[in-house]
């Protein structure tokens, strides 16, 4: 991926401008590149950086980051094939079994993935699964809460990595596991919405092996100048498609080998 850029300076700052006001107020803005049609990947990351950088100023924590659009299901819904990466904040986190508002939201859909805790810094441009695999402190699973900012969650990839991967919400839970200990492409994953399996999968689908997810996403922050912190929260990317959540729905994602992660949703 090239991380050229083609926009000013002025208009980065309007797009993010654009893009903080939909997520905070949560409502539905048309798709960035209909305005800017000759918008790049690069373009898309520098409106995300800036809008990680104004979060910070403002007092959000940064803990880690989401790989995006990393298995085929993704891809297909989406019908974007390349991966793409956004930013993890404190704000973002929900803790197991809380019930999550909807109202702050626009069209949130959940999806199963699994998460990393690293305890070294790891560096792209070539970082491996293996070095992945050697910088992990444990896997968790989670279920991300997406929420595109844009008009019927439909987008190209530049608008996607501007609105930051639409990342919204996340909860980690279940059981903390040595990556070692574990085959991590042969896990299976049924997401429940109540009481009835809505998805299912293997984590094989992420990738090949989520590990790689993870040294994917380290090689595209290499691109934009930055490693991957020791102590990382990183999401590898929803091994099955997501599934749309309405006030009133009870979550449940089994994984096997890490337990369970459940959640409601209110208004
Ligand atoms: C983009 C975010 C994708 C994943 O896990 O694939 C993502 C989207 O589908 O809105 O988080
Ligand atoms: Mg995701």
């Amino acid at each position: 991926m090239s991380m050229e850029t083609t926009l000013t300076r002025e208009d980065i700052v309007r797009l993010t401008e654009r893009i903080e006001g939909a997520q905070t107020r949560a409502y539905a803005i048309p798709k960035l590149t209909n305005e800017y049609p000759n918008m790049t990947h690069g373009d898309g990351y520098a409106v995300q950086t800036e809008l990680r950088r104004r979060f910070i100023a403002q007092g959000h924590r940064h803990v880690g980051w989401k790989a995006g659009l990393t298995s085929k299901a993704k891809m297909q819904q989406m019908g974007v094939n390349v991966p793409s990466i956004g930013f993890l904040t404190d704000r973002m986190a929900r803790p197991e079994n809380s019930a999550i508002s909807t109202g702050d939201l626009v069209h949130p859909r959940v999806e199963c993935e699994v998460a990393f805790v690293t305890n070294k810094t790891l560096i792209g441009p070539n970082c491996t699964k293996e070095e992945v695999l050697e910088a992990t402190d444990y896997v968790l699973p989670a279920v991300e809460i997406i929420d595109s900012r844009f008009s019927g969650f439909k987008f190209d990839l530049e608008s996607v990595i501007a609105d930051n991967g639409s990342s919204a919400r996340y909860v980690g839970g279940g059981r903390a596991r040595d990556p070692k200990d574990l085959d991590l492409r042969t896990l299976g994953v049924v997401m429940e919405k109540n009481g009835e399996m809505v998805a299912m999968g293997a984590s094989a689908a992420v990738l090949g092996h989520p590990a790689e997810a993870v040294a994917m996403l380290v090689n595209i922050l290499a691109e934009m100048g930055e490693t991957l912190p020791a102590g990382s929260f990183v999401m590898s990317g929803g091994i099955t498609e997501a599934i749309a959540v309405q006030p009133g729905d009870n979550v449940i994602a089994r994984f096997q080998e890490l337990g369970s992660v459940s959640m409601r949703f209110v208004e």
